[in-house]
Parts: C-alpha cells; structure tokens; sequence
C-alpha cells in the first residue's frame, strides 16, 4: 500500500497505537482509512460518480475519493471509493464470549483418547431442520477436512458419523441413541426468522424429554452462532467461522472426562 488515492494528501495526525482509540488502518497509523464498494442504478457517467461521492460522504466518511468506476450494464455503475473513517472505538473493552480450550493436534488427541477414554469417540454430526446447508459440518466431520485440517472421520480414535443436512431432531435423536453417541454436533447455517434458534432449542427440548441430555456433550457450531449464544440455549459449547475438527475435538474429549462420561 503506498501509492494510489491513499496517498494523495500530506496530513499530520497521531501515528501512535491506542488501543483504546482504535480506527481502520490504510497505510499509515490512524489515518482511518476504509474502503466501500456499491453499484448505483445509474448510467456510468461524472454524474454518476460525483453521486457516488457525495453518497459516501453522508455515510460520514471524510475526503471520499473514488478509486474505480465501471458500467455493469447498461443503467448501473459499480464503485469503489475511499474515505476516512473518523469514528474510534475502545478495543479494552470489546468482549466476547469464545469457547476456553487448549486445542491439540489429531495426534495428540488421539493418544488422550487411548489414555483417558480408552475406547472410541462416538461422534455423531448433521445439519438439522430444514437447514440445507452441509458444507460446515462436513468441514468439521468428513475425512478431508477444511482448509488442511484433517476432518474427525479420519482420527484413528473417533468413531465419527455425518447424517448430511435437512435433519429432523427426532431422527438425529434416534440416530444418536442407536450408535450410543458421545458427542452431538449439529450445524446450523439459515438463520433468517431466528429458525436456527427455534430448531436448536427444540432439539434440547427433546433431548430433556428422552433423559439423555445429560449424557452426551451437545455442540453447535454455524457461520453465525458463537458460544455465547449455544449455551444461553442450553449447549456445551458452541463454535463460529474457521472452527477445525482438532479444536472441537480437543474441547470434547477434555469435557467428556470432566463430565465422567466414560
Ligand atoms: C454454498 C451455499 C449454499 C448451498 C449449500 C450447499 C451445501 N451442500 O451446503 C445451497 C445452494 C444449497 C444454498 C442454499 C440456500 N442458501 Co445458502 N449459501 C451458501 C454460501 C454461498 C456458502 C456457505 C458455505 O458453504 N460456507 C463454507 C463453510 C465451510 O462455512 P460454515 O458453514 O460457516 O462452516 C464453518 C463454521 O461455521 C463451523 N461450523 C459450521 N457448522 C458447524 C457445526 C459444528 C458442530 C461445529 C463445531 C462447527 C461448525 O465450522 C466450519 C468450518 O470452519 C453462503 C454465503 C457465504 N458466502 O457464506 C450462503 C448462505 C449461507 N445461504 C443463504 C440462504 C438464505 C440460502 C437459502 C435459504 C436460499 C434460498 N432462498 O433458497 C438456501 C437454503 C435452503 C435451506 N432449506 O436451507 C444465506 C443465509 C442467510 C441467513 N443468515 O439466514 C447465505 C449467508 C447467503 C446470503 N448472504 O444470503 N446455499
């Protein structure tokens, strides 16, 4: 970064980092620099991008300059403009509620499980409901992974099962007790009308009502949920975006000693 339209004016500002006054970062130390990108349903002409420009300027950002400017078809301009940002915010204070665990590697865990658990991990896996969505529990269970982290069907020591997407609780429930499952992960990904809720709540509910909640450890996990909100649900634990197998894997087997599960 160093050319181009974020170097255009010479300015003077504090380049010191205060985490308690932080702002976006564009090429130099708070110079609050940020990017947006639009398209306005206008012919690509100056109208349009003085339009543009002034459009950003009300969304509060200081000396907007646009970057780039192309038709899209006929009747509709894309934008990228610069601005900067002037609002900061307290970095201290930000809090968030992750999940506590040291996570291990594949082999490291397996060797826990030889030495602490002594059998098999029965681990059973779906995304459920009406949720179509299985590319992240598949991520998380299916041999090859995600992103070069080995999924749980290939640790030696779990015994893992995948039952795919647009699977109703009473079948996962079903499916749990027939292969005497140890963990129960469950995916979900649609959370329009706060459906993930209701359907991740039901499946607690019903746990409740066949008396083996307390017999398995129950994780969820989806691009939109964290740990905070799984266990105001009544989950162990709950994991968002870039969660592995070997991070989920090294929080369960640990709570599955905790919890005398063996
Ligand atoms: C691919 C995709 C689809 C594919 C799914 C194919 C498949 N086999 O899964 C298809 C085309 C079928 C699809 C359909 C729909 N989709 Co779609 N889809 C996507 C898309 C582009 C990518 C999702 C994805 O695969 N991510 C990659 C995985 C790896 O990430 P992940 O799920 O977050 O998983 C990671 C973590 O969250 C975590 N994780 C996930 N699950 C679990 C479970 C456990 C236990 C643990 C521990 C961790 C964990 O680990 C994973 C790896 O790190 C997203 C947009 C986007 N770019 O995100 C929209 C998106 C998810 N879809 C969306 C929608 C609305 C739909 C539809 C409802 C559209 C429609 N009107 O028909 C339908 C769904 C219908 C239904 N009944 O569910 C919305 C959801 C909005 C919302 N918040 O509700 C999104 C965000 C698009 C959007 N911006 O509107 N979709």
């Amino acid at each position: 970064m160093g050319g181009g339209p974020y170097t255009t004016k010479k300015e003077v500002f504090n380049k010191n980092l205060d985490l308690t006054r932080i702002k976006p970062y564009g090429d130099t130390m708070n110079d609050g620099k940020i990017q947006v990108s639009f398209t306005l349903p206008v012919n690509h002409n100056e109208k349009a991008i003085e339009a543009a420009k002034t459009l950003v300027e009300k969304m509060g950002l200081k000396d907007p300059e646009v970057a780039y400017h192309s038709e899209l078809d006929k009747g509709f301009t894309f934008f990228v403009v610069y601005g900067k940002l002037m609002h900061t915010i307290d970095y201290t204070k930000i809090q968030v509620e992750t999940v506590d665990v040291e996570v291990m590697s594949k082999e490291e865990i397996n060797n826990y499980i030889k030495n602490n658990i002594t059998r098999k991990v029965v681990v059973l896996g779906a995304s459920t409901g009406s949720d179509a969505h299985t590319v992240g529990i598949d991520a998380i269970i299916n041999m090859k992974g995600f992103a070069g982290h080995y999924g749980l069907e290939s640790y030696e020591m779990i015994s893992a099962f995948n039952l795919g997407s647009q699977v109703s609780n009473e079948d996962f429930i079903k499916k749990a007790i027939e292969l005497k499952a140890d963990v129960l992960l469950v995916s979900q990904t649609v959370t329009q009308k706060d459906i993930h809720v209701k359907n991740l709540t039901q499946l607690v509910d019903l746990l409740e009502a066949e008396g083996i909640r307390d017999n398995v450890i129950l994780i969820c996990g989806g691009a939109r949920i964290n740990n905070e909100l799984a266990k105001e649900l009544g989950y162990d634990a709950g994991f968002g975006p870039s969660t592995y197998a070997e991070i989920v894997a090294s929080f369960f087997i640990r709570e599955i000693i905790k919890r005398k599960l063996i």
